[in-house]
């Protein structure tokens, strides 16, 4: 299986990654658009792992409070363009904790450094436009243990299992 771990998000959310999808199609920008229901921030990238229990076990391990997530800002590695998270320091902690509890419990993941991104395009052609994401914001309670398979028709995101975050 190939997992990893994110934050599923809100549909307000997801309804302004979508309007900065459209504007870029607008503008002509072509490239492999995510679709909605795959829209996602990974905190950690496992890979290929047999087992989803141990990974579950790490993550329920790990304590945190709701906290907010926003939008700002675009970016792009390459091809790939995403959308930008305001700066949070609740969601740094989080990254760091559930990266340290899968190392302790010998999972392997991706150790390049944390960048909060949401993918909105692969392949994109063309030069980035300057467009703002409006500012939409969630509280995030909850994080996800997702499986990751090649569809006939692109990726299909699967949950796994979910931790809940501790009561305020
Ligand atoms: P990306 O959107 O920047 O490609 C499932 O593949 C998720 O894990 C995607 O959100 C992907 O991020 C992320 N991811 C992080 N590191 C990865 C890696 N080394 N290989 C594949 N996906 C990775």
């Amino acid at each position: 299986m190939r997992l990893f771990i994110a934050i599923r998000l809100s549909a307000a959310m997801k309804d302004s990654l979508i309007q900065m999808q459209n504007a870029l199609y607008d503008r002509g920008v072509r490239g492999n658009y995510t679709p909605e229901e795959n829209l996602h921030l990974t905190l950690a990238f496992i890979g290929e792992y047999p087992d989803a229990q141990p990974v579950l076990d790490a993550l329920s391990s790990v304590p945190f409070r709701p906290f907010e997530l926003g939008l700002e800002g675009m970016g792009r590695f390459g091809d790939l363009w995403w959308a930008g998270m305001r700066e949070s320091v609740p969601l740094q902690a989080a990254v760091r904790r559930i990266r340290r509890a899968l190392a302790e419990s010998g999972i392997p993941f991706d150790k390049k450094r944390f960048r909060a991104h949401i993918t909105l395009i692969r392949k994109a052609s063309g030069d980035l436009p300057g467009i703002a994401p409006s500012p939409a914001s969630m509280t995030v309670d909850t994080i996800s243990l997702m499986r990751s398979d090649r569809g006939r028709n692109g990726m299909i995101y699967t949950e796994l299992g979910t931790v809940e975050a501790d009561a305020e």
